[in-house]
């Protein structure tokens, strides 16, 4: 088990000014932030990062959604930080996520979802790994 994961806060949730309020409810989770940046993916580089879904039908507009505006990505620490960031942003689709999630609380469809979370340790590092070199963690 490692203690750490990867987060983005999404476009739709930047874009609404919903940014500091998701941090603030991640770090009043308990979570600590090893890494933190504002930035915005190119349409190739979205498609690296959801590459996974290449073949899936919803894939071209997950690209066109991730590159439409700035994210917030980080490394998150935590005990159990995977499985407990999970739980902290809820089920994919907002509408069937538990009260109190951040995607509850802050978003609006299954496609535009305010926030990742990794759902493996090893994806945890391969996506932290995306955004930030060594000397970008502390
Ligand atoms: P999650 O791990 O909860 O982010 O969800 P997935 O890895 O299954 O999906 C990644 C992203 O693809 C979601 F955040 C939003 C998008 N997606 C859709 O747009 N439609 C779908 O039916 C499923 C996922």
């Amino acid at each position: 088990m490692s203690n750490r994961t990867f987060t983005m806060v999404k476009p739709d949730a930047t874009g609404k000014g919903y940014s500091g309020a998701i941090l603030d409810q991640i770090i009043k989770a308990g979570f600590s932030i090893k890494a933190m940046k504002w930035t915005k993916l190119t349409k190739e580089q979205a498609g690296l990062f959801y590459d996974i879904h290449r073949e899936r039908p919803f894939f071209g507009e997950l690209v066109e959604f991730m590159s439409s505006g700035p994210i917030v990505a980080a490394i998150l620490e935590k005990e159990n930080a995977v499985e407990d960031f999970r739980t902290l942003i809820g089920a994919t689709n907002p509408a069937n996520a538990a009260e109190g999630t951040i995607r509850k609380n802050f978003a609006a469809s299954i496609g535009e979802n305010a926030v990742h979370g990794s759902d493996s340790d090893e994806n945890a590092a391969i996506e932290g790994d995306f955004f930030f070199s060594k000397l970008e963690r502390f």
